[in-house]
């Protein structure tokens, strides 16, 4: 990662923390209480790319990435203007269709990546209006989601393949001279546009960034944006996108930095809740985000159902897209998913609108989430497979059921439960109201008090010999009682923790916590596996320090070094980067003998910007490859005393180079591996 873009970012956590306090706590969550509540949207994707419809020159695997990925000339593309012309469009039944999914907010893009601008700008020629269309569907859309009680909220794209003045260009864009670009004109033109969308539509609920990974974005610039954004529109939400600390798909910000006021996951779900952070998952329903004639992968109805309740039980949002025509229309498999949703939606929306993550850790058959009431709580249960027995158990609540019933029954007759310390079962109906999804309400009065298990906490994960482990919770006055056997079992009456657990074979840890003789948690569990250690090699006449083998050349990827000629090589003592020189671009390996003192568990940690890979006993254990900042991984292996092959392999792409390998043991702890224990033939 290169030096001076980790300075700027430094520099503008500071600011970040400034631009902060302008909004009170409260501020910020009354801002995103509608948000919150929402939990689904429908993202749109239309453009001039709708036109080509995914195809060009015979190849029909093209979004609206079109222009860049099929290398489109700017003036080839240019002539889909007069080609768009999406007569059928109406923007009340888009707006219906999203309503009736029960989505209740519409995100599209004003402007994607290719620059094409669908609405009436002022700031370029290149837009909407000059189609024989000839009508701004922003305004449309803006006015139907008012009509029908959705907010109207526009994606934008920084990066620009069309505007003179954007940079960088594509690299095989050689026709589009540079020489004239300023990029502070392109980003004046952006706040002109941006001014008009915010000054011309009404209120626009969020403001969708993407394309913001170019080098010449940076964070000030995110904050700046961010800034006049809300200068023009105080309540509006702003995703994490406008700034450059994005780490990858996983869409989320680094600690720290500045991040918008959600973040975004692309076409995909974390596993679990991110508690602090408010967050969005974007995806398509096929495999492209703008219209593709050829696409038929539709995810099926059952599949996006479970994916709204997956997410919302982890408190996200999620932001379903559908690519409509260069007619104006829905592609048909969009419209009939919606529908499904819909129908699905109308008697169990209660289950997804306004919740907040689950608090029940465990949920094989399904997913929860959970609402406060006026004088209690809900815990909605989405049963994705019915119970066989008739019987549905949850642990970890303490709160006594008041009732129970299914939520799309609209009747609301209760099902019977009973309780066991902590768990509560419920008897259901003998078949699944719904093969999908059914959702089972459990009513409470009062305070939630659920039962956090207690943690197993461990330096390492297996064992040779032996490992320690600590059990812990942070509950007030209870009890930690545990038990060891071969597998995950509740711990009924155990015995009672007062201090590390040395382990000495393979066994299932189970604990719970206890208050007054009962079980007050859920039972916790982790396996600890026992390794055999690898055998270590006869090997005698070893010299001290490893062998490399230095080359360049610019590589994303760990390069395949038996193709390539090396360009020096030697001996170093200790792990080096670039011993005698080193260009911005290169690659290189280490390899010899580790010699470890005992027979025991080892866990190796890897750490390096960019790439690395660690081999040991020639397999390779450790996979940190790719483009990246400093980022550790590690591996745990038992070895026995003696001498292991091990290869070190390393990736440098320009900016800051590190490379460092540690090791640890239960006797041991974690240390740079250094020349001691390094030699070669
Ligand atoms: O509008 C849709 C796509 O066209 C757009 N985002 C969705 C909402 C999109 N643009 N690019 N991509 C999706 C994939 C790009 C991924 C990468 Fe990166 C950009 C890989 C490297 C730079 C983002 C930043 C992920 C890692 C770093």
């Amino acid at each position: 990662m290169k030096r001076s873009l980790i300075l700027i970012l430094l520099s503008f956590c500071f600011l970040v923390k400034l631009a902060a306090q302008k909004e009170t706590l409260g501020g910020h969550d009354e801002r995103m209480q509608w948000w919150r509540d929402a939990r689904f949207g429908m993202f749109i994707h239309w453009g001039l790319y709708a036109v080509p419809a995914g195809t060009w020159n015979g190849q029909t695997d093209y979004g609206e990435w079109i222009r860049t990925s099929a290398r489109i000339p700017l003036d080839t593309y240019d002539q889909f203007v007069s080609r768009f012309n999406p007569v059928n469009f109406n923007a009340d039944e888009w707006v219906k269709a999203a309503r009736d999914a029960g989505m209740k907010y519409i995100v599209i893009t004003s402007k994607h990546h290719d620059g094409f601008c669908m609405f009436d700008t002022k700031q370029t020629d290149f837009c909407i209006m000059k189609t024989p269309f000839h009508r701004d569907p922003l305004k449309e859309l803006a006015d139907a989601c008012r009509k029908y009680g959705l907010k109207f909220c526009l994606y934008y794209s920084i990066m620009d393949w069309h505007h003179p003045d954007y940079l960088p260009r594509r690299e095989w864009e050689k026709d589009r001279a540079i020489d004239d670009a300023e990029y502070d004109k392109y980003v004046a033109y952006m706040k002109a546009e941006l001014k008009e969308l915010l000054t011309r539509y009404g209120e626009i609920g969020v403001l969708w960034f993407d394309g913001e990974w170019e080098p010449t974005w940076n964070q000030a610039r995110g904050l700046d944006l961010y800034n006049y954004v809300r200068s023009l529109q105080p309540s509006i939400i702003i995703n994490n996108r406008v700034g450059a600390g994005r780490l990858d798909m996983e869409g989320l910000t680094k600690k720290g930095m500045f991040g918008g006021d959600f973040g975004t996951p692309e076409q995909q779900i974390p596993a679990t809740g991110l508690p602090g952070t408010d967050w969005e998952t974007c995806m398509t329903m096929n495999d492209h985000w703008g219209y593709n004639s050829q696409d038929k992968n539709f995810k099926s109805l059952k599949e996006i159902i479970r994916m709204l309740s997956d997410i919302a039980s982890k408190g996200g949002n999620y932001l379903l897209n559908v690519g409509p025509t260069a007619e104006g229309i829905f592609p048909k498999e969009s419209t009939e998913r919606l529908r499904g949703i819909g129908r699905w939606m109308e008697l169990n929306s209660e289950a997804v609108y306004g919740t907040k993550a689950s608090p029940i850790s465990s949920t094989p058959w399904g997913r929860c989430t959970m609402k406060t009431t006026k004088n209690g709580f809900r815990l909605y249960l989405h049963v994705f497979d019915w119970p066989a027995n008739g019987k549905l158990t949850i642990d970890g609540c303490l709160n006594k059921v008041s009732k129970a019933f299914v939520l799309s029954d609209i009747k609301h007759p209760s099902l019977n439960t009973t309780r066991k310390n902590d768990a509560i079962s419920i008897a259901l109906p003998k078949t699944a109201p719904d093969t999908v999804n059914s959702v089972i309400v459990l009513e409470f009065k009062g305070e939630p008090d659920f039962t956090d298990p207690p943690e197993i906490l461990s330096d390492f994960s297996s064992l040779v010999d032996s490992v320690t482990v600590t059990l812990a919770s942070s509950r007030p006055n209870v009890e930690i009682r545990f038990q060891v056997s071969d597998s995950i079992k509740p711990v009924d009456s155990g015995i009672i923790y007062k201090g590390p657990l040395n382990i000495y074979r393979e066994c299932t840890v189970n604990a719970r916590c206890f208050r007054d003789g009962k079980p007050v948690s859920g039972t916790s569990s982790r396996h600890y596996a026992a390794k055999i250690p690898f055998f270590a090699r006869a090997v005698s006449g070893l010299k001290p320090g490893l062998s490399y083998r230095y080359f360049e050349g610019e590589w994303d990827k760990m390069p395949n070094f038996k193709k390539l000629q090396q360009w020096y090589f030697g001996v170093v003592d200790t792990i080096t980067l670039a011993p005698k020189k080193r260009n911005e671009n290169f690659a290189m390996y280490f390899f010899g003998y580790i010699k470890v003192p005992k027979r025991e568990l080892y866990k190796f940690t890897l750490a390096s910007d960019d790439g690395s890979k660690l081999f040991l006993d020639d397999m390779q254990v450790i996979d940190n490859d790719g483009l990246h900042s400093l980022q550790e991984k590690s591996f745990e292996r038992g070895l026995n005393e003696g001498y292991h092959p091990i290869r070190v392999e390393y990736l440098q792409r320009t900016g800051s180079a590190e490379l460092q390998l540690y090791i640890e043991s239960p006797g041991m702890p974690k240390t740079l591996v250094n020349k001691q224990m390094l030699f070669h033939e």
